[in-house]
């Protein structure tokens, strides 16, 4: 087994901000799990079109508050800290931070990103070639 500290990550390429978010990337495809898990923060009063296509993705809220509407039906579901929403069908969605303060997001992937993905114009990651 092994232990993947915060602070290890920080300054590293494993280390993306992506404008709206800062994605602290702690296991990735070359751990090979199956699955990536990302420390991510989401600043304060933005929001954030996201679609991943290609990948499913749960974000669980461990600090702050704000919403997610998911564009196929209009709905807006409000988060905060100790709730988990889980994007199980590629759900295209905005994401929205609180004014009143920065998010803290643990988000798993599958299948894992590889290090270092920023969204595309349509809230996209690439999908993996290999
Ligand atoms: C919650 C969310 O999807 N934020 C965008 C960044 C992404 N989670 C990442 O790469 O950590």
């Amino acid at each position: 087994m092994k232990v993947v500290k915060l602070a290890d990550v920080l300054g590293t390429d494993q280390e993306v901000d992506g404008g709206n978010w800062v994605s602290r990337r702690l296991v990735l495809k070359k751990d090979g799990m199956g699955y990536s898990v990302h420390d991510t923060i989401i600043k304060a009063g933005t929001e954030t079109h996201i679609w991943y296509q290609n990948h499913l993705e749960s974000v669980y809220c461990i600090e702050g508050e704000g919403e997610v509407e998911t564009l196929a039906d209009g709905k807006v579901w409000p988060i905060k800290k100790d709730e988990i929403y889980v994007l199980d069908k590629n759900d295209e969605h905005l994401l929205r931070a609180s004014e009143k303060g920065d998010m803290r997001m643990v988000c798993v992937f599958n299948p894992p990103i590889t290090g270092r993905e920023v969204h595309d114009e349509n809230g996209v990651y690439p999908v993996d070639e290999d």
